[in-house]
């Protein structure tokens, strides 16, 4: 497997944390500050225990924290903005006192990424790729953050019910590069544009496998891609119905082949193992 060429400026993001190095994939660890989360639910809604969570994160290998206070999970409730705020930014307080590495926070309220931004966060995550709210990708350029720009068919409440697509790969291309372009017209550079396919957000298992198999053409389009596979239905589903505790191996899997594709930063839940997935699967596709 030859090594992809990539364009200088996808070599690093800078954040206000300093620069996140991308010329390693960089495993980015999810915490979640929500009571229902389907990955973490409950366990890091605790500020103490967030902290020490993303200590031992970042002792494992996590280049950077992913924090929200929404859950995204297929029928989730949303929350306002205020609710949002309050189960979120004591935890990103206390885990920004307890960790140097760059903090992203998984929102799509303009409101909500500003106070986290206020807070200590460094990067932006919003899965509505700027769409559900129109403050975000001007508060993004004003700031001079990265964003994560996700593709995602429907809002979560209802995107598992009936899926479709004609071609599930060109689709979410064309979608990630309109909303890349979406970015640099509201003022954003172009070296803070993270692109993500959305695993799990409005696709059958079908449409995640055939993304996940061609992620070589999203990463052409010239931006680092960021994947989140970790415990998702879809590898549930390919194992007869795992339950979320029993997707280790299986999320493994799906990590070595994003690396493989041309993932730069993986979302996972389990920091030290896939830090390993990665440092092998990133040999084996680099050599
Ligand atoms: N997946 C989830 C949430 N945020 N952000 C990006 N950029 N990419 C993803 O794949 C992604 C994401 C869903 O996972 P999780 O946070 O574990 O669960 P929940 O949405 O229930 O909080």
């Amino acid at each position: 497997m030859a090594r992809r060429p990539r364009p200088p400026e996808t070599d690093a993001l800078r954040t206000r944390s300093g620069p996140l190095s991308l010329a390693r994939v960089a495993v980015v660890g999810v915490l979640n500050a929500t009571p229902d989360s389907f990955s973490d639910g409950g366990v890091h809604l605790d500020p103490a225990r967030a902290a020490a969570a993303g200590e031992a994160m970042v002792a494992a290998g996590a280049a950077m924290l992913d924090i929200g206070g929404e859950s995204t999970r297929p029928g989730a409730v949303p929350v306002d903005a205020a609710e949002e705020r309050r189960r979120l930014l004591p935890v990103l307080r206390a885990v920004r006192a307890a960790v140097r590495v760059p903090i992203s926070v998984d929102t799509t309220k303009a409101e909500v990424a500003r106070a986290a931004l206020g807070e200590g966060a460094d990067v932006v995550n919003d899965v509505s790729a700027g769409r559900l709210d129109p403050g975000m990708l001007p508060l993004c350029a004003r700031e001079g953050v990265p964003i994560v720009l996700m593709h995602m068919q429907g809002t979560p409440a209802t995107m598992q019910d009936d899926p479709r697509y004609t071609d599930v790969v060109t689709e979410v291309a064309n979608f990630l590069a309109e909303r890349a372009r979406a970015a640099l017209a509201a003022g954003i550079a172009a070296g803070s544009v993270v692109l993500d396919p959305g695993i799990g957000f409005g696709k059958t298992v079908a449409h995640n496998c055939f993304l996940l198999r061609r992620l070589d053409l999203l990463a052409a389009l010239g931006y680092p891609l960021m994947v989140g596979v970790s415990r998702k239905g879809f590898i549930g589903s390919l194992l007869g119905g795992r339950v979320t505790e029993g997707r280790l191996h299986g999320t493994a899997a799906a990590v070595a082949l994003t690396v493989a594709g041309g993932a730069r930063l993986v979302r996972v839940n389990d920091v030290e193992a896939m830090g390993d997935v990665v440092a092998v699967a990133e040999a084996i596709a680099g050599a």
